[in-house]
């Protein structure tokens, strides 16, 4: 038996406080991952359940069919299993009411964020997702392909201006610097490329927020989905494992209306970036030190590594006296009282969060979790050890062939490391990585 909406669910699990039949899509998620379904929809969940009406979400996934068909026969239903050393908690979410896949259905996926309702269109589409060029620009091939945004949303606002609409809000939910500005600035590139007069309607008509996204959520394993089953008395394809952790900064500049987030735990906020370079450059670039650093000592798991006597050390420095300093703090943010909560989370033990996950598109992530951290010091004449550290790890780890390298770069990298320079192929002038840090 599948979960469905007859499901008659235990009553300690939790379920939409309101009547899901009656709301009108408002959001289209492009990358309806397990990140999506553990954070944004749930907050859009509770907004609802606080009596906020007309946010369902239509989930896009670009090229696998997988979530189509987790969540399909379901009516759009999933588990979020929270995870914590006091025990676990389970809840059904209901924001989600149709998933499409862009690969067969492409033209569905224009007429939902064409539709009037839509208001909103958000994404985790990862890193790689964006189409950058190694210098950041639009790599416009790429762009032009049939699994990018660009094409959809593109496709989409011409609609949207052909028939009298008005704009979008465009909210980027990836771990990227400014990924607000950098979202808005590549989709006008597209659109003055492909869509000639649009350009300035976007930048009239819509806005693109930028956003601090957390909640640590592993990939799903078969493991998760029988201990759910056994809890819930049905099969849920589509469940998703989390931390009980999270939270969402967003900048509040929104093209039409919006859920009432902040009625529901998210802060809107005039200016994300110290939330956003915080996050960034200490969990994330912490996270990625555990991965090589963790994977090069033989660990499976986060929770493995930072309980390593000589792996926690080198992460304390790496958030509290490499990564903090380079960060203007909002006012009443404490960034000591952020790091001991840190590493708090990552010690948690009912989390099997894999160093191999984090691991993955290393050449993606590195620039601002590492990089801007090493130029800062590097500017003011002092020394990273422990990202120095990490970065060792990293080549290493792109060495060592003891782990398949997920990487959109991963042969240019192998390439790079296996020269006489790997320092300079990676990071130098031309390297491979944009950076402003230049190796000694
Ligand atoms: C992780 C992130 O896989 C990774 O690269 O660092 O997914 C991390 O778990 C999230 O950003 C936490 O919010």
């Amino acid at each position: 038996m599948r979960l469905s909406p007859e499901t008659v669910l235990p009553a300690s699990v939790g379920r939409p406080a309101y009547d899901r039949s009656a709301q009108v899509v408002g959001i289209v998620h492009i990358g309806i991952g397990a990140f999506h379904r553990a954070h944004q929809a749930v907050y859009t969940d509770d907004a609802m359940g606080a009596g906020e009406r007309d946010w369902g979400i239509v989930g896009v996934s670009l090229r696998s069919g997988d979530v189509a068909a987790q969540l399909g026969p379901q009516g759009g239903l999933y588990t979020v299993a929270t995870r914590s050393a006091a025990g676990s908690s389970l809840r059904v979410i209901g924001a989600v009411q149709q998933v499409l896949v862009a690969s067969e259905e492409p033209q569905a996926v224009v007429d939902a964020i064409a539709a009037p309702a839509t208001q909103i269109v958000s994404f985790t589409v990862t890193e790689k997702g964006y189409l950058r060029a190694a210098d950041g620009s639009l790599d416009l091939a790429a762009a032009k392909g049939s699994s990018s945004l660009y094409r959809f949303v593109g496709a989409a606002l011409a609609a949207r201006h052909a028939a009298g609409l008005p704009g979008l809000t465009l909210l980027s939910c990836d771990n990227l610097a400014n990924n607000g500005a950098v979202l808005r600035r590549l989709m006008r590139d597209y659109l003055a490329a492909e869509h000639g007069g649009l350009a300035g309607w976007f930048d009239a008509q819509c806005r693109c927020p930028a956003t601090m996204i957390d909640r640590i959520v592993p990939a799903t394993t078969d493991a998760d989905r029988a201990a759910i089953e056994g809890e819930l008395g049905v099969r849920d394809e589509g469940a998703v494992v989390a931390e009980g952790f999270s939270q969402w900064v967003i900048e509040d500049d929104f093209a039409g209306s919006r859920p009432r987030w902040e009625a529901v735990g998210a802060e809107l906020v005039t200016d994300v970036a110290p939330y956003e370079t915080a996050k960034l450059r200490m969990l994330n670039g912490a996270h990625s030190a555990l991965a090589y650093i963790g994977l090069g000592k033989g660990h499976e798991f986060v929770h493995q590594a930072i309980a390593d006597p000589e792996i926690r050390p080198v992460i304390e420095r790496l958030m509290r006296d490499e990564a903090a300093p380079t960060i203007d703090a909002a006012p009443g943010q404490d960034l000591s009282a952020y790091a001991d909560a840190l590493l708090e989370r990552f010690a948690n033990p009912a989390l099997h969060h894999r160093l191999i996950q984090i691991a993955m598109d290393g050449s993606q992530k590195i620039p601002q979790r590492w990089l801007k951290t090493l130029a800062w010091h590097q500017r003011r004449g002092k020394r990273c050890p422990s990202i120095e550290a990490a970065v060792e790890a990293w080549i290493a780890f792109l060495r060592g062939g003891a782990h398949p390298i997920d990487d959109p770069l991963a042969d240019r990298l192998r390439a790079a490391v296996a020269g006489p320079d790997p320092m300079q192929a990676l990071f130098g002038d031309g390297g491979l990585l944009a950076s402003e840090w230049l190796p000694d």
